[in-house]
């Protein structure tokens, strides 16, 4: 990976990670404990690759920090909600999450549930926020597109057929087809990938062949870093990646490595990396750093 993707992902961290601890800060009525258990699963040291892709993606439309990081910091509240409730009991039940311990086994089912609901709530807050950018018309597209990428139409929903998927294979049944696999993990991990890199041109209010650049780009990294998460689980280290691998095979999980094999799984990513790189080909150098974070996707170790 080259070294100044590193660079630029880590300063973008640092800048999000400034962001999300100010609109977080600790109240000191009874409502601390709650925000206690959201910061614990906001704060945490995620890569930030959501982040960084709202605010390159900005960037190359010159849409002004400020706006960039209010998008950047909902998305990353939306995350930050679908990991806690993703290793609730009643989900993936699990007790590691980036290297610390789940925010339901540092506090408690209930209070993890409530942080995740507000971190979402507080996502759409963020984003609704009068005067934050342009004009009301570029709020409401936000709140618009983030809703369908984070609902039954995307995220929750791309889980919800991981669920029926899981069940399915507990019956001895037929596993997903390829299909069927790529619609579920564009909808679970695609969908806000997808949204984060399409921020620009939805906060420049740019031309229609713009908006579709970016989203072709966003949907193919998006499949593209669910398959390495895939490969991640089966051959990555825990102390790296900082939560339990080794969980998909026994939980009946629908992955394409299940499907294509690991080699097919690996030219697939790589096949969907390349494509992602040539929908950003009227951008010229201003997107260099949206095609590193492309092969990032498929060459990150955590
Ligand atoms: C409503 C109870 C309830 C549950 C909803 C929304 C949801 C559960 C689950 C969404 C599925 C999900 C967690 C998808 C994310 C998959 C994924 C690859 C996460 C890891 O992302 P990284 O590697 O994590 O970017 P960091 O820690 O770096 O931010």
């Amino acid at each position: 990976m080259s070294e100044g993707f590193e660079n630029a992902l880590a300063r973008r961290a640092s800048q999000i990670n400034a962001t999300l601890d100010d609109l977080t800060a600790l109240p000191s009525g009874p409502e601390r404990r709650l925000v206690e258990a959201m910061r614990h699963g906001l704060l945490g040291p995620g890569k930030r690759l959501r982040a960084f892709l709202v605010l390159e993606s900005a960037a190359l439309f010159r849409e002004p920090e400020t706006r960039a990081l209010r998008v950047a910091a909902a998305v990353e509240c939306i995350h930050a909600y679908s990991l806690i409730h993703d290793d609730l009991p009643s989900m993936d039940d699990d007790a590691l999450r980036r290297g610390h311990p789940t925010v339901h086994v540092a506090f408690d089912e209930a209070t993890a549930i409530l942080a995740g609901d507000a971190l979402q709530t507080l996502a759409f807050e963020v984003l609704a926020s009068p005067g934050a950018y342009a004009g009301p018309a570029v709020a409401g597209a936000l709140c618009h597109r983030l809703a369908q990428a984070s609902g039954a139409a995307g995220m929750v929903g791309g889980q919800m057929l991981d669920i029926l998927a899981e069940k399915r294979a507990e019956e001895g049944a037929e596993p997903l087809s390829v299909q069927e696999t790529e619609k579920l993990q564009s909808g679970k991990t695609g969908a806000l990938i997808r949204f984060a890199a399409s921020a620009g041109p939805i906060l420049a209010e740019a031309s229609g062949g713009d908006q579709a650049a970016l989203d072709a780009y966003g949907a193919r990294i998006g499949l593209a870093f669910q398959i390495r998460d895939d490969l991640l689980d089966l051959e990555g280290d825990e102390a790296e990646t900082g939560k339990k691998l080794r969980k998909d095979a026994t939980a009946g999980k629908a992955t394409f490595v299940d499907l294509l094999g690991v080699d097919g799984a690996r030219s697939r990513a790589l096949e969907l990396v390349e494509a992602a790189k040539s929908a950003l080909s009227s951008f010229g150098d201003s997107a260099t750093l949206l095609r590193q974070a492309a092969d990032f996707t498929v060459e990150r170790l955590r």
